[in-house]
């Protein structure tokens, strides 16, 4: 796994016949990502098929895409060997639907990518659909050219998934991982077998968490998919730069470099991978505004990539309203994306030696830390020089005396407000058997008994009024369900209310998993120091998908 934690940051490449299409089908454009138009126009087989003979991406230069990959910081690059539509951008014998017997193009593009990142210096990887499979009579998902129950999925494994992976293991050189996707019809049993004849054919290549069932080697989050707080253990994020991830030429939604950047460090302050997308053309080209956003996102990384590569996530529990936390031995890298005068730190213990700024290890930054005994606080303030040293994000280094100590206690943010993430969260579920959960990202999952109940011990450092926001979300493709009701406190001060999708959050987080502001009421808390916050459901829809979701508990004083 070391090479993969150390990475952080890779190119994922989603690219074939569905590229000819450009999204576009008999004259109209189609809605939805651009690689599932022929499941989502139920387009025939035998059609499908005959965007092959006009797919000739004679522009493609492979080692033009891996100077991309390598210019833009990236570290490893996941490219489509098979997407669900079955088509193998390789040349396979297992079949004749492959670009080299079934194209005019006639190349196998996988073994000039391999060479190219051999030689960059790039672990190179494959994407392999292992479940669906629209072309297969026994792959999942295709119901309109195949009888459903007719299939033989165990055969499909047998006779196109395992000929196919031993292929793409024994003759592209060491391949460093395979990214299974949309583990639906597969067994546990089958997952694990997968898993281990990929290892079997190369001990060193991992495998993705979606070849099902909890048991790949590292787990990835939903598509774009954002973690609210900290997680625990190897997580990645998979993203688009745009919407789609198969070309489509209507998609110009692209997301802004500064976008990227702040994801980039979000994830990577959670100790996760980004891959992040890159949807080529059916010439063969990158989209040229793909290559200008990954450009600018490679000159940040150039100066300050120590902050990104070999780095350990944040040893907080909290993400703080200036930016983000790497920490690499007795480092910590506080990755500012909230450029302020006052930059204030709580709860480090151990004594910082110096501050300097990343891009110019010369600025030294003033800086005091103090313990505040009312509050059993401890600060460090550091005075930041009046402008910001990078227009997207400005590090600076933390050099430490010993190895880092922090009180992972939520702690007031010095402009007064405290956000609290359920995974954080003490939960107390008298009735285990219908205990709460929580998803990838953090948020509670499956609440649907009120005998359940969540609390955090904070640090309040100004007391007063607080206006209680509790932020409801929803599962993905699912519509808000209303009627939920909780009530939040702190000691005896409390406040209740419905939870409505009234008010839709705006943030990064919530671009694709929908977030709901709730102002409840407000508090009082009335001295500085340890409290806790409690929060409990009065009421629960039950008929809610995935039960009472909750993202976010925040705090907010009042003006
Ligand atoms: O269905 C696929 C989709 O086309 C794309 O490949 C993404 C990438 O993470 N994975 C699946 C959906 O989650």
């Amino acid at each position: 796994m070391q090479w993969w934690r150390d990475a952080r940051f890779g190119m994922f490449i989603h690219w074939g016949l569905y590229a000819a299409t450009k999204g576009y089908w008999n004259g109209k454009e189609t809605e939805g990502i651009g690689e599932w138009i022929m499941h989502r126009e139920k387009i025939p087989l035998r059609e499908y098929r005959q965007l092959a003979t006009r797919f000739n991406p004679t522009r493609f230069d492979a080692a033009a895409w891996v100077a991309l990959a390598k210019d833009a910081g990236m570290k490893y690059l996941v490219i489509t060997a098979k997407h669900h539509d079955g088509f193998a951008m390789y040349d396979s014998a297992v079949s004749d639907y492959d670009i080299v017997d079934a194209t005019p193009f006639a190349r196998d593009p996988m073994k000039e990518l391999a060479k190219a990142c051999k030689k960059a210096g790039i672990t190179f990887c494959f994407y392999y659909s292992q479940d669906q499979d629209w072309e297969d009579p026994n792959g999942s998902w295709n119901d309109w050219d195949y009888d459903e129950k007719k299939k033989n999925f165990a055969a499909y494994l047998r006779d196109k998934v395992k000929p196919q992976l031993r292929e793409l293991l024994t003759q592209y050189g060491p391949i460093g991982l395979i990214w299974f996707d949309t583990p639906f019809s597969i067994t546990r049993k089958q997952s694990i077998d997968l898993k281990r004849y990929v290892h079997r054919l190369q001990p060193g290549c991992l495998v993705s968490g979606r070849v099902g069932h909890g048991v790949g080697d590292y787990e990835s989050m939903g598509d774009n998919q954002i973690p609210v707080g900290q997680v625990q253990g190897d997580w990645e994020t998979p993203a688009t730069l745009n919407d789609t991830w198969g070309y489509k030429s209507g998609d110009r939604n692209w997301k802004s470099t500064e976008t990227l950047l702040h994801l980039l460090v979000d994830l990577a302050g959670k100790g996760v991978n980004y891959v992040l997308n890159v949807g080529p053309t059916d010439q063969g080209v990158i989209p040229s505004t793909s290559v200008k956003r990954l450009k600018e996102v490679g000159a940040w990384m150039r100066v300050h990539g120590e902050a990104i590569y070999g780095t350990e996530a944040s040893p907080y529990s909290q993400t703080f309203d200036w930016g983000r936390i790497t920490t690499k031995g007795r480092r910590l890298y506080l990755l500012v994306t909230g450029w302020r005068r006052k930059l204030n730190l709580p709860g480090l213990y151990t004594p910082v030696k110096k501050a300097t700024m990343l891009n110019d290890r010369g600025t030294r930054i003033p800086f005091e830390q103090s313990y505040n005994p009312l509050a059993d606080l401890h600060d460090l303030e550091l005075a930041l020089p009046a402008r910001k040293p990078n227009k997207y994000c400005s590090v600076i280094v933390l050099h430490l005396e010993e190895p880092i100590r922090v009180d992972t206690t939520p702690t007031q943010f010095s402009d007064g407000r405290l956000p609290l993430y359920p995974g954080t969260a003490e939960v107390h579920a008298p009735r285990n058997n219908r205990r709460l959960s929580f998803d990838e990202r953090g948020a509670t999952a499956n609440w649907t008994a009120k005998s359940n109940w969540l609390s955090w011990n904070i640090k309040v450092r100004e007391p007063g009024r607080f206006d209680v926001q509790v932020i409801a979300g929803k599962l993905r493709y699912r519509a808000w369900k209303p009627g939920h009701a909780v009530t939040v406190s702190v000691g005896r001060a409390k406040t209740t209310g419905r939870l409505t999708n009234r008010n839709r959050s705006t943030s990064r987080r919530a671009q694709y998993d929908d977030e709901f502001t709730n102002r409840l009421g407000t508090i009082q808390i009335d001295r500085p120091g340890t409290h806790t916050v409690k929060l409990r459901a009065d009421t629960i829809n039950r008929a809610a998908p995935g039960g009472l979701i909750i993202v976010a508990v925040e705090l907010v004083p009042k003006q």
